[in-house]
């Protein structure tokens, strides 16, 4: 049997198919895996590490409690970043402000990192899937000049890649550069990543709805209307019949709906106003993804990657997934 081509011959083959493309983006997604792998690793020996479990004493800029493998994914994306010239800032869900890195490069960098390093921490203790987000946009201040809060403050469909890491039964990375998407299995033996996934298309429909149905109360009466039309009926003639899946990991819940057909929602709420996700590093990577993959992302009203942010922590409600369930939302909203 042919043996499946290899996420660096797939960059390569890429690059070659865009004369005049310099392999910046081969070498930002290669830092990214190095920092992928590296987390991997220290996910895969979380509870044989002494001090790498648990939380911290620390909050991030959203008030919420850090765990010790947040901070420390973030430092290694961070520093598999800080001597390479693709990048001139990064912006994470773990710092409170942009990094800039070493002045040679923070000038030079053509591009701009914005990160979520584990989404789903508070799974990390109980062995449940956690990922890496990412989006890469660029820049837009001048080249030499240092980067700029606009670099990072764009409309999420000017991004030029986005995808995800994910730290599951298997490790495998998701991603697209506005060309479909494509998914990569990790080898655990060579630590290579395989193209297991060419072309991603998520169903038009599927079996299944992603939502923290414990704060069903809180949300606004429409989106408790339509999480009602979810649930399977004991009349088998109702149109809609889906199973409930959420694990409370963003990355684990989009992956199992991009792959088998889903939607997720993370809905405005008395406790958050404006949802619990955050538009940079979660939503408009994921939204990404979901587009280049058929699928559809809104806020509930707008769609996703229309949004001009105007904050680097803004939060942002989270529709997102099949095309026909997030139309059937819609639907259920105009009614
Ligand atoms: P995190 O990035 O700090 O882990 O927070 C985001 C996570 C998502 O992965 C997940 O879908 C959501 O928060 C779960 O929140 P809740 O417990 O309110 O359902
Ligand atoms: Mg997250």
């Amino acid at each position: 049997m042919k043996r499946l081509i290899t996420l660096g011959e797939f960059i390569i083959q890429q690059q070659s198919e865009y004369p005049g493309a310099k392999g910046e983006m081969s070498q930002l997604l290669s830092a990214l895996l190095v920092a992928g792998k590296m987390i991997n690793h220290q996910v895969q020996r979380a509870g044989l590490n002494e001090g790498v479990l648990g939380a911290t004493e620390a909050e991030n800029v959203q008030g919420e409690t850090q765990q010790k493998l947040d901070i420390l994914s973030n430092n290694i994306i961070i520093e598999a970043f800080e001597r390479r010239q693709e990048v001139c800032g990064i912006a994470s869900e773990e710092n409170e402000k942009v990094v800039l890195l070493e002045k040679k490069y923070k000038e030079s960098g053509q591009y701009v990192l914005l990160i979520d390093p584990l989404d789903g921490s508070s799974n990390i203790d109980v062995t449940v899937s956690v990922g890496t987000i990412f989006s890469i946009y660029r820049r837009v201040s001048p080249e030499g000049s240092e980067s700029v809060l606009q670099d990072f403050l764009q409309a999420g469909h000017h991004q030029i890649a986005a995808g995800y890491i994910i730290y599951g039964s298997s490790t495998m990375m998701v991603y697209s550069t506005g060309n479909g998407v494509n998914g990569f299995t990790m080898d655990p033996g060579t630590g290579v990543f395989f193209l297991t996934h060419p072309n991603l298309k998520i169903p038009e429909t599927g079996p299944y709805y992603s939502v923290n149905e414990g704060k069903m109360h809180l949300f606004p009466p429409e989106y408790q209307e339509y999480i009602q039309t979810c649930k399977i009926q004991e009349n088998k003639g109702k149109k809609k019949l889906f199973d409930s899946r959420y694990t409370g990991s963003l990355v684990a819940d989009f992956h199992r709906n991009l792959l088998k057909g889903g939607i997720y929602l993370y809905p405005p709420s008395t406790f958050h106003p404006n949802g619990k996700l955050r538009l940079l590093y979660e939503c408009n990577p994921l939204a990404f993804l979901a587009e280049q993959a058929g699928g559809k992302a809104i806020n509930g009203k707008e769609r996703i990657l229309d949004l001009v942010p105007t904050e680097l922590h803004q939060r942002c409600p989270l529709v997102i997934g099949s095309r026909k369930m997030v139309e059937d939302f819609e639907a259920t909203l105009d009614q």
